[in-house]
Order: structure tokens, then sequence, then C-alpha cells
């Protein structure tokens, strides 16, 4: 009934190529992963599809056929070396979806609809692929829908302009890993649920490479819980890590570089409870225009922290603290770079780019939160910009008066030391 090839070549001897060279040159430590490895590094299917033994009118048409016959023990679908122009393939549980790092799957130029979708599917890889988008105007990458037990490994991403690799609806235990997107606008790696719910959960995202995505080019989570985002590369990229309504997301090792607006960014929006349980850590954020900020939405966010991460040399502020959150033995560029707006923010062992402590509220750089920080404070009791006595230290709620919001900061924060 298969008009296939079956080989008794195991799949991983068909892969000719350990890992990227793309995209992991400089691989900091290694990281907490937010599933086991063992729910999705199995799909070693004994059964090799090779698309060459198939016949069609187009490309499209002979890799759809390799792809129909998957058994339902899954099989490797092999799809050899060369240029293959296809679209809008659909593939089912089961299928590991194989290059060779040469194979090269390009966009047909008449047509915006995925290279390939997964819906309702399990146990499944996309693996050493090239995509190319063709710079073909809101064409869009791969589209997974309502999957689980998946991996998006080793890839290259070029040139497509919407969700190079887009994730929705209810999806749960996958990866993300050791990809390369470049010149891939409008969210090029978006994971988006449904607001109010959490839909996608236990996924790690990591050591990818976006490059050159100037159009809202990022990695983007909205509505999804329980996710590992880690040593990724973003650069001269729009944004860099962007969130919307997201609990339980560790943020880690990740370098975000020359981007164009926020390098990090916690959006909420209306009905969704908004954003909780958050780990910032050992990131490297620099040459941005914002280092991190909530940006937009007033939904709840609790339980941020910010821990030993660098964030130098962004162009408005380093740290735009819109939002509640606790700043732990981070480095900024300057006591400047830091903007207060939510009265809600702990900082505790943070420093400037020399080294030198910042505490926020220690009017007199003695490191330490008391009368002599208050009274200088409670003296320029009503003042504005325009007032001879402005200064600015005094203003820690940075809305241009100093009122009881920065008397009551420091006051709530008496005796505490950086
Ligand atoms: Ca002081
Ligand atoms: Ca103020």
């Amino acid at each position: 009934m298969f008009s296939v090839v079956l080989s008794t070549i195991r799949a991983a001897e068909l892969e000719p190529c350990s890992s990227s060279n793309l995209c992991n040159s400089a691989r900091p430590q290694r990281f907490v992963d937010s599933i086991s490895k063992d729910d999705v590094f199995t799909m070693d299917y004994e059964i090799i599809i090779n698309v060459s033994d198939y016949d069609g009118e187009s490309d499209t048409e002979r890799i759809q056929k390799a792809l129909d016959d998957v058994p339902p023990e899954g099989a490797t679908v092999f799809l050899p070396k060369g240029v293959w122009e296809a679209c809008n393939l659909t593939a089912k549980s089961g299928t590991r979806f194989t290059g060779t790092n040469e194979t090269i799957l390009r966009r047909p130029f008449n047509t915006t609809v995925h290279f390939i979708k997964f819906e309702n599917e399990s146990r499944f890889s996309i693996v050493n692929m090239i995509f190319e988008g063709q710079n073909v105007s809101e064409a869009t990458g791969i589209l997974i829908l309502n999957s689980s037990q998946f991996q998006i490994i080793n890839n290259t991403f070029a040139d497509i302009s919407v969700n190079a690799v887009r994730i929705t609806g209810f999806c749960e235990n996958f990866r993300i890993e050791d990809n390369k997107l470049t010149r891939c606008d409008i969210a090029p790696i978006i994971l988006f649920g449904s607001p109010g719910e959490r839909l996608i959960t236990n996924f790690t995202i990591a050591h990818n490479l976006l490059i050159n995505g100037t159009d809202n080019g990022k990695i983007g989570i909205a509505f999804a819980a329980d996710g590992t985002i880690a040593n990724n590369t973003v650069k001269d990229c729009e944004y860099g890590i962007a969130t919307r309504g997201v609990s339980q997301i560790v943020i880690i090792s990740n370098h975000i570089e020359n981007c164009l607006s926020y390098a990090i960014y916690l959006g909420t929006q209306p009905a969704d409870p908004g954003s909780t349980n958050i780990e910032i850590t050992q990131n490297y954020i620099a040459d941005c225009s914002v280092g991190i900020s909530r940006w937009y939405g007033s939904q709840p966010i609790h339980n941020v922290t910010l821990t030993e991460n660098t964030l130098v040399y962004n162009e408005e502020w380093d740290i735009y603290a819109d939002f509640p959150a606790t700043f732990i033995n981070n480095t900024i560029t300057s006591a400047v770079k830091l903007r207060i707006i939510n009265a809600n923010v702990e900082f505790k062992g943070n420093t400037n780019a020399t080294g030198h402590p910042i505490m926020p509220g220690d009017m007199n750089d003695d490191l330490r939160i008391d009368m002599k920080d208050i009274g200088p404070t409670a003296i320029l009791f009503g003042c504005t910009p325009s007032s001879e006595k402005w200064n600015p230290l005094a203003d820690i709620i940075a809305d241009n008066i100093i009122d009881m919001k920065d008397i009551a900061f420091r006051a709530t924060r008496f005796w505490s030391e950086w």
C-alpha cells in the first residue's frame, strides 16, 4: 500500500550534521529546561520515506504524497538536498520532516499560505530545513495548531514576512531550538494562546538566532505558561522578547542587541488576568531603545524578578519600571537610565556600568534610606522641573512633581540598605 522505500537505515544516521553551525557560536551556560527531553527527543522513527521516490506534477504534490504515507507508528520523511518549491503542505502525527541542511523549501511567488501545517497532531518534528520565503508580502512560514510533543530544530528561515514559526491554539510540550531566522518580520517566532487562558504550555525556546527583522521582528509569547526562553540571540530587529499575558516564564541568558524599540516588554491586555511569576535572569541587553518595560496594557503584573541582568547603553532607558518588580544585582549604564513609574519596585545590589551602586531613593549616596533622604525630599515638596530648586533625584516616582509619592517611597524603605 505504501509506494515507498522502507529503509532499514536508522533515521539518526541520515542526518549529516551534529547541530547548527549558524547560531550556537557563543553558548552561555546551560539553563533549566521547562520540559523533559524524554517527552520529545525520542522521535527516531525506523521507517524512512524519501520524497525523491515520489512522482507528481509539482514539488508540492510530491512532498504531500510522501507526507500522506506516514504510517501511524511514525516515519521520517526525508527531503534530499536541493531546491523544492512548495507550500500548503499538511502533515500528521509521527512525522519527522527532515532535510540535510542544504535542503531548500522555497515559497512559490503566487501564494501567501504557510509552507507546512500540523493541526491536532503529536510526536512530530521539523529538522535541518531551509525555508525561503522570497519576501512575498504577507506570506507566512510554518503553522502549528492544537498540537503536542513536537520540535522545530536546526532550521533556517529567511525572508519570511509574517510569523515564520506560528504556534497557536492548545499546544504543549515542544521545543524550538537552534534555528536561524534572518530578515523575517512580524513576530518570526510567535506563540499565541487565547486571552484569559494559557492554552500554550510547557515549552522551550532556546539557542535561536533572530537577525535583521526590522519590521516587528521578535520572539513573541502571548497567553502561554510554563516556558523557558533561553540563550537566544536577537540582533538588529525591532524588538527582542515580547510577552503578553503569561505565567511561569523564565527568560534567561538571552542576548538582545541593537533593536529599534523595546528589548523585553511585558504587555497585558483586557479580558486576561495579566502576567505573573516571571524570572528574567542573566540576560545581556544593549543598544536598544528601551531595555525593559511593560510598555502597554493595565492588567495586573505580579511577581516579576530581574536578577543579574546587564542592561546597558540603551538609548532612552535601560529600565523603565512601569510595572511592579524586584531588581537584584543588575547592571545598568547609569542612574539616569532608570525611570520608576510604579512605586511597587524593590532594588537590591544593583550597580552602574562602572560598578558604582545604584540605590533609587538614596539622595546623599550613603547607600541607605533614612531621614537624610526624606528631609531633602520634603523640603522640595511641590517642586516641578520649572522650580528653581528642582532636583530630579528627589522625583523618584518620575512624574515631574515632588509630592507624597516621592516621600512615601523613601519612608516605606526607611533603614533599607543597598
Ligand atoms: Ca541616603
Ligand atoms: Ca514624583
